[in-house]
């Protein structure tokens, strides 16, 4: 069968499964399996599926150094994994037999899949992609490895309280063991910090650095299985240890509190995911110790997976300017920028080349992809911390700025603002180093992601960049997502049904997923759209037990669902979203029972995390929680409307959510979010979309026709005038948008418990305004109304939902890493031969 043909999976049969299970539960886990609970048996199982993973991931990397092809990594402080054993089996082409093993064993596979903990080494939208993105480049065979960090807790766990604050918990994921990891313990890299720089005095330019604190960085490898290949990468993790068990001195003298002291402190480097999405002002602002271990994690993890790069490229025994011919590192977001001036201070002080021999190799190897355009997410590092922790990379950043506005006071001769503009290092106290501005200097080439994010990458943050260094350099990819994991795996059903209809193998059109189009020619067919419908209405069903089974909630699954998942942020609007219910709710209740009778049935779902410390983040999840309290208990309208934020919110909720979906709402602020990748996963699962003209929204539009999508809302254009009538020409809310008033005056008045607690997340639209909520509300609630008359229609609505999933071809993340692959690292595929 061409299926399984190279695949380690050919020979193995569903005896030779039960047999590596059996043997797994005595000889690994010391039980017998006749005495396994089901997280025992799912133990078993991910170790006789990580042995199959195994024999693979040995010879891709053989074969990868045997044929030594060019090679991109992938720096990522985020990899927002989720769970792997389904992944795994899919990829290896060995799912229905697992299925029929463990099955034999007594036991239910779906059972023992709920029993993984996510891997959720992520905040949201850039740790997700670069799982995507992983999972893709080994189903296309081309050689990536991922580096990032191995921490201890992943993004903390939410827990929402009775009165609906959210608390924090920790995750602390790696309490059983982990099989789908390779500790690495002869891998190892000694970091430095602190400590001094004596610049030579021989004109050189190197320097010595010295002294400080030295940590060693320990390697774990995470296997990553492409679809119906062999091949399967490499994502490299970075652990901190301390250099030396601990200080004997100390110990000696009976001090053992000073003696473990320098080890705890190397242990921290890698012990918690920052939970910051979008908002730096932590780092800015916080006591000092805070910014510092996430400027040494950064830093920590650049420096190591720089030195594992360089020495597997000096085994090849090619020389250092070969380099970029064999390496591009991809620097996902400002995180990992550190890594260009180590490289610059490794190819200096340790390969004693040249200033310009160095900046050459420099910007031929690194690529930077920007995420976010808004100023409080853009990365800047005070001067005199990094003067403190990294002090010869410092000086590194200052010559490269010194050569940089040289260049730049040559083609701009006399021009000041510019260079003060343009320059690494804003003015102020303390100084800062611009870390998006440094990014993009030292790459070969930069990219937004998605059309109208490039855009405003090139003519906002970085116009000055584009008019200095020529428009060619910056670029758009699209980001995309995997349709394994967000189709296969999280709606078999509908996957099924796809195969069935297309008549095209599954493992076909799942790697080019533009054959999805074939759909379009059954939109007219109803026996399918009456299958398309079932299968929407039992994932409305399997998502209601999950509501009933984790939180005791009765959900009906006669209604429309409406869902809004992703964390919490002003630009973003949940906001925008509870005050629509809240409107909804209060024109239900001014409706008579008959009136209502021919109302839309809907159940609106909330989830998302908000950081710890954001504020007003915090305040619009209390407020859906005491909004979802009063309508939920509401005789007179909750056959109509009932609402629910779903706590935890992680990989595998999104994977029961999307499925059961009929709309879904990405409604930031025109020109705010560079993307968005749910909106893709949704619309792929037949989830119609509720947005505004932002992100890629506007090319999912584009792709399934304006009539298959609802828009509302001011354009990116608009955004700025609008804010300034808001600040020099305000008008009264009630003036302005009468229906929003009254809202706002409801909660104020207390019809969800204290209207006091909410006034500072009401005053940020009363005053300012920043994220345009009074100017897009009417053109929301007539958009809302819209998407109930076109429910109304079912039968037009399936045919939207088909044609929806029909072309969301472009959206597969197999797509977007082949344009990188291609058109910035110049990558062949490189399949096991
Ligand atoms: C500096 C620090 C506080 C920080 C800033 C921003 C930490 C993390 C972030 C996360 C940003 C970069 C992010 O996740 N951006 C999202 O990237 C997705 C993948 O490209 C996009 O789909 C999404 O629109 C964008 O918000």
């Amino acid at each position: 069968e061409v299926w399984k043909a190279g695949m380690r999976g050919v020979d193995k049969d569903v005896s030779d499964i039960t047999k590596s299970f059996v043997n797994h539960a005595q000889t690994s886990l010391a039980r017998q399996a006749y005495n396994l609970d089901d997280f025992g048996a799912y133990e078993a199982a991910a170790l006789a599926a990580r042995d199959d993973l195994l024999v693979n991931w040995n010879e891709t990397q053989l074969n990868y150094t045997r044929k030594n092809p060019k090679r991109a990594y992938y720096l990522s402080l985020e990899f927002l994994m989720g769970r792997t054993l389904d992944n795994a089996l899919l990829n290896l082409g060995l799912k229905g037999e697992f299925e029929e093993g463990v099955k034999k064993l007594g036991f239910n596979m779906e059972d023992l899949l709920e029993k993984e903990r996510d891997a959720a080494l992520g905040n949201g939208g850039l740790g997700r992609l670069a799982a995507c993105y992983l999972d893709s480049s080994a189903s296309q065979e081309i050689p990536v490895w991922g580096y990032g960090l191995r921490y201890q807790y992943g993004i903390f766990q939410q827990l929402i309280s009775p009165e609906g604050n959210q608390l924090e918990a920790p995750d602390p994921w790696l309490e059983h063991q982990n099989p789908w990891e390779l500790p690495r313990l002869d891998v190892t890299y000694e970091v430095r910090f602190y400590g001094h720089a004596e610049r030579s005095s021989d004109g050189s330019g190197r320097a010595n650095w010295s002294g400080g604190q030295e940590v060693m960085a320990v390697a774990y490898d995470v296997m990553i299985p492409g679809y119906n290949t062999k091949t399967t990468n490499n994502l490299r993790l970075w652990q901190s240890k301390p250099k030396r068990g601990f200080d004997l001195n100390s110990f000696n003298a009976g001090n053992y509190e000073a003696a473990v002291e320098s080890s705890n402190s190397a242990a921290a480097i890698t012990s918690v995911l920052y939970p910051n999405d979008h908002t730096s002002t932590d780092l800015a602002n916080e006591a000092t110790v805070g910014k510092e271990l996430r400027l040494k994690q950064q830093y920590f993890w650049t420096a190591a997976s720089l030195a594992d790069i360089l020495r597997r490229f000096k085994n090849t025994g090619k020389p250092i300017t070969d380099f970029p011919d064999y390496a591009a590192i991809q620097l996902n977001d400002t995180h990992p920028t550190l890594a260009i001036p180590e490289l610059m201070r490794i190819l200096i002080d340790e390969e004693e080349l040249s200033w310009n021999q160095a900046w050459q190799i420099v910007t031929n190897t690194f690529f930077y992809t920007n995420h976010t355009v808004l100023p409080e997410a853009l990365e800047k590092w005070a001067v005199p911390l990094v003067e403190h922790v990294l002090p010869r990379h410092l000086q590194i950043i200052y010559d490269i700025n010194m050569y940089f506005l040289q260049a730049v006071e040559k083609k701009f001769p006399g021009d000041r603002d510019r260079l003060a503009r343009m320059s690494l290092i804003e003015e102020g106290y303390p100084k800062q180093v611009r870390m998006a501005h440094l990014a993009c200097i030292g790459s070969r080439k930069v990219n937004g992601v998605a059309e109208l994010h490039s855009e405003l990458v090139r003519t906002t943050i970085l116009k000055d960049f584009v008019e200095f260094e020529g428009v060619s350099k910056f670029g758009n990819v699209t980001n995309g997502v995997t349709p394994r994991r967000w189709l296969d795996q999280c709606n078999h059903e509908l996957s099924d049904l796809i195969t069935k209809t297309l008549k095209i193998e599954k493992k076909v059109w799942l790697k080019d997923l533009a054959k999805l189009e074939g759909l379009l020619a059954f939109t007219e067919d109803k026996n399918f759209r009456e299958q398309w419908a079932a299968i929407k209405q039992r994932n409305k069903e399997r998502l209601a037990r999950h509501v009933q089974t984790t939180l005791g909630l009765t959900v009906r699954t006669d209604a429309m669902f409406d869902v809004q998942i992703k964390r919490l942020h002003e630009y973003k609007r949940q906001t925008l979203n509870i005050l629509g219910v809240i409107h909804r709710y209060l024109t239900l209740k001014s409706m008579t029972p008959a009136e209502r009778s021919k109302c839309n049935r809907k159940v609106v779902f909330f989830a998302g995390k908000a950081a710890p410390a954001y504020y007003i983040a915090k305040l619009t999840i209390r407020l859906i929680v005491n909004v979802a309290r009063v309508i939920n208990a509401d005789a007179d309208t909750k056959d109509f409307l009932q609402l629910y934020f779903l706590p935890d919110y992680s990989v595998s909720l999104a994977e029961v959510l999307i499925p059961a979906s009929d709309i879904s709402q990405h409604i930031s602020t025109a020109g705010t979010e560079a993307s968005g990748t749910s909106n893709m996963k949704f619309c792929l699962n037949g989830g119609l979309l509720l947005g505004t003209v932002d992100g890629a929204n506007i090319e999912i539009a584009e792709e399934v026709g304006e009539n298959n999508v609802f828009f509302f809302g001011h354009l990116t254009p608009a955004v700025e005038d609008l804010r300034y009538q808001h600040a020099y020409h305000p008008v009264p809310i009630e003036q302005k948008c009468p229906a929003l008033a009254k809202v706002l005056n409801e909660v104020s008045a207390g019809m969800f418990g204290d209207g006091g607690v909410y006034e500072p997340l009401l005053n940020t639209i009363r005053q300012g305004d920043y994220y345009l909520l009074t100017d897009d509300f009417d053109s929301y609630i007539a958009a809302l109304a819209m998407v109930d008359d076109a429910y109304l229609d079912r039968d037009e609505w399936i045919k939207k939902s088909i044609r929806t999933t029909a072309k969301m071809g472009k959206f597969s993340s197999d797509r977007a890493i082949l344009e990188y692959a291609e058109s910035y690292w110049n990558l062949e595929q490189t399949p096991v031969s």
